[in-house]
């Protein structure tokens, strides 16, 4: 374990059903930090831009069918090839505001019923979120959204599931913000979180991992 106390960045994660402002607001908050002098990198899981994010990318699109324990050990590999990056990031000061992590992998694999500890074991070492952000919505009003798309999962019946998954998931570490409220009050709350997060950083809070 880390002990040196170094001002670093902050790695925030935002979670959440689909549709449930996810993208949208990793944006935001990575304009709004931006704009208040801090450095700060948008980041996504899964990455669709690596060879494995490719893979995983045709998989989600259906054009490729894979074994559910492969394409979860995909999603966690497509996160343990950016760590050394996220390392040499956070080090240097640069906040990362994360759409999707280790979370998602677990909560989707294991609503198709995989092992959950199974499931989070290619997680363990990877790095642990300074902040965990949920963006609580019911399945049903994300459906209301509309845009699900084609791809695997954007189903309402399997994100029922996905959200019973997450229930099962959190800890009381993890910020829950009401994200049917609108896009500028969910937008305010997640200002705050952070730039908690980001202070206790710069004060020089150790690097943790995963699983904690
Ligand atoms: N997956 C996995 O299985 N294992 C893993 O390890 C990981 C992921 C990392 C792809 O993810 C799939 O991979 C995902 C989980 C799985 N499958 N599913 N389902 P993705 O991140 O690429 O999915 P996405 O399609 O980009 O994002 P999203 O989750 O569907 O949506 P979002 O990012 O949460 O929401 P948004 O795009 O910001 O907003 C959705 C719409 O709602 C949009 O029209 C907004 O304008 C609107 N919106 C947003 N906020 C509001 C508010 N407050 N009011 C009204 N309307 C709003
Ligand atoms: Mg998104």
């Amino acid at each position: 374990e880390d002990r040196r106390v170094e001002p670093r960045g902050a790695l925030v994660v935002l979670e959440g059903l689909d549709r449930s402002g996810k993208s949208s607001q990793s944006s935001r908050l990575v304009s709004y930090l931006e704009g208040s002098g801090i450095s700060a990198e948008l980041w996504r899981f899964p990455d669709r831009t690596t060879n494995v994010g490719q893979m995983i990318s045709s998989y989600l699109t259906n054009m490729s069918q894979l074994d559910d324990h492969t394409i979860h050990l995909l999603f966690s590999a497509n996160r343990w090839e950016k760590r050394s990056l996220m390392e040499t990031k956070l080090k240097a000061g640069t906040t990362l505001i994360v759409d999707r992590y280790s979370y998602s992998g677990v909560a989707f694999s294991s609503s198709k019923g995989l092992d959950i500890e199974w499931c989070k074991a290619p997680e363990v070492g990877l790095f642990a979120p300074d902040a965990v952000i949920f963006l609580d919505i019911s399945p049903e009003k994300a459906a209301e959204r509309g845009g699900y798309g084609g791809e695997r999962y954007e189903k309402l019946e399997f994100q029922r599931k996905v959200a019973e998954s997450y229930k099962a998931l959190h800890d009381a570490s993890w910020k829950i913000v009401d994200a049917c409220q609108s896009m500028e009050d969910v937008e305010k709350q997640l200002q705050d979180i952070v730039l908690d997060s980001v202070m206790e950083c710069q004060k020089g809070k150790p690097l943790s991992h995963l699983w904690s």
